[in-house]
């Protein structure tokens, strides 16, 4: 084992993207030789249930999970508000394990707190609400158990209308508010909280430590690096070039 944890998140796969696969699949030699993977949400693009037809464009992906689990690395799977549908009945064949949706582990010797971060965008109040209704587990159920073609609709609208409002939104609505994070570092009780949704790759010190800010796959693979020596944000572009983001010592 190479004595590193790899975090990544915010892949958004999709068929109309095929290099983002592709990046992935570049790190198989990586992923493989880490002591274990964390996905922190929204490895793909829009999740309507475990029973939906996986593309076969995203197929090597998910192939590639499964060999890296197969291999003996654990791979972990949080939800991220684009996929908080997937289940067991997915994730379990391809070796992938579920995470809460706060998750706190010790690694290295050090308490770390991982969470998608839609949660910290308290200013946000629209998706909020909207965050609050779709997690219910009563209207999880009952939207598990819709027929497929109207899960693909309400998913598309819900999209559609997420990409209007999010044009309008100011910026900072849709980035983490400071005294979220605060009482969140508090609660979990770490000074490390590392997370992605804000697409904003960056480390930030806190008045409680770090906080590290995971990138999406848009233009490279936006990898954080875990080590007993410290973290370090990473971004591979498709020529193989990695150029560090962000390093630290733990605080
Ligand atoms: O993901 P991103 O960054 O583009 O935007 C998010 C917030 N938007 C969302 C919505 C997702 O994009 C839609 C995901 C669809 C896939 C899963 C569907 C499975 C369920 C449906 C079918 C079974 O998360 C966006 C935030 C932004 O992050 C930054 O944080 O601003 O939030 C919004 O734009 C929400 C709007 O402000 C409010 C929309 C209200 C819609 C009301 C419809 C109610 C439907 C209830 C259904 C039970």
């Amino acid at each position: 084992m190479g004595k590193e944890t790899l975090v990544i998140a915010d892949l958004h796969l999709r068929e109309q993207a095929p290099e983002v696969t592709r990046r992935l699949l570049a790190l198989e030699q990586r992923l493989l030789e880490a002591d274990a993977i964390y996905i922190l949400g929204d490895l793909v693009e829009a999740w309507i249930g475990d029973d939906a037809p996986i593309p076969s464009d995203l197929m090597p992906a998910f192939r590639l999970l499964a060999k890296i689990s197969a291999a003996g690395v654990p791979v972990y799977f949080q939800h991220g508000n684009r996929d908080f549908l997937i289940g067991k009945r997915f994730a379990s064949p391809i070796g992938m394990r579920l995470l809460a949706e706060e998750a706190t582990l010790d690694l290295y010797g050090h308490r770390v707190a991982l969470v998608h971060g839609d949660q910290l965008c308290t200013d946000d109040l629209a998706y909020q609400r909207l965050r609050r209704k779709l997690r219910h587990p009563l209207i999880r159920f009952i939207l598990r158990h819709l027929p497929l073609h109207t899960r693909q609709r309400l998913a598309t609208n819900l999209r559609d209308r997420s990409k209007q409002e999010t044009g309008q939104k100011a910026a900072g609505i849709m980035d983490v508010n400071d005294h979220a994070v605060a009482q969140w570092m508090d609660r979990l009780d770490t000074a490390v909280l590392i997370h992605g949704h804000t697409h904003r790759p960056a480390f930030h010190h806190e008045t409680r430590g770090l906080r590290a800010v995971l990138g999406d796959w848009e233009d490279g693979a936006t990898v954080l690096s875990i080590r007993p020596d410290g973290l370090r944000l990473e971004k591979t572009d498709d020529q193989g070039v990695t150029t560090t983001l962000a390093e630290s010592g733990w605080p």
